[in-house]
């Protein structure tokens, strides 16, 4: 494949090698693995990284006076200074561990969100949201009288901007998607940012889909608080990240209380660490922490740009490939340019249910994904229940998407019966 960004184009045979499962068949097939939205697979560096943490370093981080625990502090607090650069945040404080993304924007809805808002206050959302970014503020309306407000979408799965000011209009926050793990869309962000700081909101950024294809700096979206799970971009599960700019973490009281998260405990009360800690409650995921950052060292050695360019470049051919060879019978849902898409594409095929489409698909050693997504309010507004999802990263080539076109065409036979 070409590329017409200058950039490298990726080895993806070397890239794929790198990747011990993509190397196992699945009842005799090669593995084709098209679920990366719902989670990455990993890198044998992250694997090591986490072996020799365990194999060397372990013990508990924090308040400990030998070499071994001190050797686990450094490991966990300079994985934070990654974590933070990969970002561009200001400051490694900035950034608190959490389990997932869905615990991060928990956080932000609990914490800051109780501590803030009042009954009547506003929170903007997107019906292209996960309902990790829809639940903590549906369970906020509930709790507190937030209102809920929503940014419809155009017919082809693009934000509809035309009425976005006077949805942000006396709006608290506004909480949106990097990139859709539906339609694939990208939001204008940074431009939406904009808008929301104008009219006196603060921006949350569920990064989840964006941070591992796209390379991320926290400024540049104008984002007040950021939200990602490992898992997503070759790293880990078990480990997800918050960043928000400081003096709105200092504000925030604490949101899960115990161990670590303390300076002093009396029998009347306590008094939090400081930032990043007050946060952390608990021993945290250290090995998982250790495999994050050895995962963004990965991605970063590939380098995040070319990782975009080939993702687009897999998307272009997705887009035209897969219509020329199945036709009417297949829909493709969101929008039709790669201008605002990412490497995610939903679909429709044949009047087929997607959970029968995936396990016929399967039987090909094709992982795509059937379901609703987590994105029920998006389910709504596409009139469907579910959809098949197909969705690459840096691992997959063209080879793969010609394997999903071959297994939804048998796919097709399959039924036809
Ligand atoms: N936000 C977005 C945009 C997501 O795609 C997901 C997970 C989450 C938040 C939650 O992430 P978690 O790590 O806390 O679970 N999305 C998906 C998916 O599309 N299929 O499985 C998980």
């Amino acid at each position: 494949m070409s590329s017409s960004t200058g950039l490298e184009p990726l080895d993806v045979t070397r890239i794929k090698a790198d990747f011990p499962i993509l190397g196992r068949p699945v009842d005799g097939h090669d593995l084709v693995f098209l679920d990366s939205a719902a989670s990455s697979q990993r890198p044998t560096a992250v694997l090591e990284a986490m072996d020799r943490y365990y194999s060397e370093d372990h013990a508990n981080v924090h308040r400990a006076a030998y070499a071994l625990a001190e050797r686990a502090t450094n490991a966990m607090e300079s994985s934070r200074r990654r974590v933070a650069a990969f970002v561009g945040a200001p400051s490694a404080d900035e950034i608190v561990f959490t389990k997932n993304a869905t615990e991060s924007l928990n956080l932000v809805a609990r914490s800051w969100g109780v501590a803030n808002l009042r009954p009547g206050d506003v929170v903007v959302l997107t019906l292209l949201e996960h309902h990790a970014n829809i639940v903590p503020w549906l369970q906020l309306a509930e709790s507190h009288d937030v209102e809920l407000r929503w940014i419809g979408l155009t017919p082809d799965g693009r934000l509809d901007l035309d009425d976005v000011d006077d949805l942000l209009r006396g709006a608290s926050l506004l909480s949106v998607t990097g990139m859709s793990n539906v339609l694939g869309t990208v939001p204008p962000v940074a431009e939406l940012a904009e808008r929301a700081h104008a009219a006196g909101a603060l921006v949350c950024v569920d990064a989840c889909q964006s941070t591992p294809h796209t390379t991320t700096r926290v400024e540049d979206l104008g984002a007040d608080f950021l939200v990602f799970s490992g898992h997503k971009l070759c790293g880990p599960t078990g480990v997800g990240v918050l960043w928000a700019r400081s003096e709105l973490l200092e504000s925030m009281p604490p949101f899960l209380g115990g161990g670590g998260m303390i300076l002093d405990v009396r029998t009347d009360g306590f008094t939090p660490a400081a930032v990043p800690h007050k946060f952390e409650a608990g021993t945290p995921p250290i090995a998982e922490i250790v495999g994050l950052a050895a995962a963004i060292d990965y991605l970063e050695a590939v380098g995040i740009d070319r990782i975009t360019a080939h993702e687009r470049s897999l998307t272009e051919y997705a887009l035209e490939s897969l219509p020329d060879r199945l036709g009417d019978d297949l829909t493709i849902f969101g929008p039709t340019d790669t201008e605002h898409r990412g490497g995610i594409v939903s679909f429709a095929f044949a009047d087929i249910h997607p959970h029968d489409l995936s396990q016929v698909l399967d039987s090909h050693g094709v992982c795509v994904r059937p379901g609703h997504h987590c994105a029920k309010p998006l389910m709504r507004f596409l009139g469907v229940g579910a959809t098949a999802r197909a969705s690459w990263y840096l691992y997959n080539d063209t080879s793969d998407i010609d394997a999903l076109a071959d297994a939804l065409a048998d796919a097709r036979e399959f039924f036809a019966v």
